[in-house]
């Protein structure tokens, strides 16, 4: 990694299971006009990933300029799933981000008070960086690849006219099913593959990308797709980690408004370590958010995010998740007033970090460290 920023900056690969030294962190900075060769061994299942820097109280500012990419980890099992495969063609990334532009269309990055309570909303939503795109696709099963890139803003992606769709992975992989949706809700960080059936429709019939009300994307089914395909209900095969095997719990009570945010009443400290465990362990995270306990009106969800893991949601609020929780997650929505556990087993040893994915509260300190030995 070469930075040529004048500026430091770091590359973490959200989503990856590696030690804590590769993880690009805001302990492994790049100066600028330095260089960064992290190394290590992908041994996970396939997966819908991505990176964005993660330097200490700039990670907003960074991502928001720019820096942020997918990265796809595919093996036998992915390529093994009847579903499409075609990069751009019937695989599709979209990345959604929203941004503030200027009237000669820059976009700069000051926070107002009601940003760093909310967290950075703009007024336009992009798609890889497009406004309002046309994709044409054929009539066939196409699978979107959706990352919420988003530093701040939530969104309900649903099609037009009602048009279902199937979600085949969460964050860390495939789930076990697919499941029929109308809709899917992605806080920032968080992804989903989902697929779609066009064969329904006829060449020059488009279908509307919408988040809430909010028109995203215009797909126009331009030609006659080759094969026929169904949506596979059985996908993979997850582990499912035992509650009874657990070692330890952990609650993690994010609380707190705009430059305040904190978790366990601590803000970020690069040399405080605030959580100690062991690699191999399975631990219980109850995740609290109480940021809405001083009677606040617009307190936030939080979309907690954990480094070096993918976890698996036991409970949301003393029930099952949903069934499209139920898969590998890095990134979950703690919504005010919710309790979520997770359980998790840490693979990779090193330092790593915890944090709210609402950037603009991530750099104003909502975020913890933890070392795995
Ligand atoms: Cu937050």
């Amino acid at each position: 990694m070469i930075n040529s920023l004048n500026e430091p900056t770091t590359v973490h690969w959200h989503g990856l299971e590696v030690p804590g030294e590769m993880d690009g962190g805001p302990h492994q900075v790049i100066e600028p006009n330095n260089s960064w060769e992290p190394y290590f061994t992908i041994d996970q299942p396939a997966a819908t990933l991505w990176y964005h820097p993660h330097l200490l109280h700039k990670t907003g500012e960074q991502v928001y300029k720019g820096l942020a990419g997918l990265i796809y980890i595919e093996d036998e099992v992915s390529n093994e799933l009847d579903i499409p495969k075609e990069y751009g063609v019937n695989d599709i990334p979209l990345i959604i981000q929203d941004k503030r532009f200027t009237d000669s269309g820059k976009i700069p990055y000051d926070l107002s008070m009601r940003d760093l309570m909310n967290g950075f909303l703009g007024d336009t939503i992009l798609i890889n960086g497009a406004i309002k795109p046309n994709l044409d696709v054929k009539k066939e099963i196409v699978r979107f690849r959706l990352l919420n890139g988003s530093n701040a803003r939530s969104y309900e992606f649903s099609f037009s006219n009602n048009t279902k769709f199937y979600q085949i992975a969460s964050d860390g992989g495939f789930l076990e099913e697919s499941i029929k949706m109308d809709s899917i809700f992605l806080t920032p960080a968080e992804r989903a593959e989902i697929l779609i059936d066009f064969s329904n429709l006829d060449v020059g019939d488009t279908v509307n990308l919408r988040a809430g009300n909010y028109e995203l994307m215009t797909i126009n089914i331009a030609e006659n797709g080759y094969e026929t395909i169904e949506i596979p209900k059985d996908l993979v095969q997850i582990d499912q980690y035992d509650r009874d095997n657990v070692v330890r719990s952990r609650s993690f009570i994010m609380s707190g408004m705009g430059p305040m945010v904190s978790i366990n009443g601590k803000q970020m400290n690069m040399d405080r370590i605030d959580e100690t465990l062991n690699i191999g362990e399975l631990e219980e995270w109850i995740i609290r958010n109480e940021s809405s306990g001083m009677g606040m009106m617009n307190a936030t969800p939080h979309p907690f995010h954990v480094h070096g893991v993918q976890f698996q949601i036991i409970e949301r609020n003393g029930k099952n998740p949903p069934l499209n929780e139920r898969g590998w997650k890095d990134t979950v929505m703690v919504d005010n007033g919710e309790e979520v556990r997770i359980l998790a087993k840490f693979r990779k040893k090193g330092l790593f970090m915890y944090h709210c994915h609402i950037l603009e509260h991530e750099d104003s300190g909502m975020m913890g460290q933890f070392l795995v030995e």
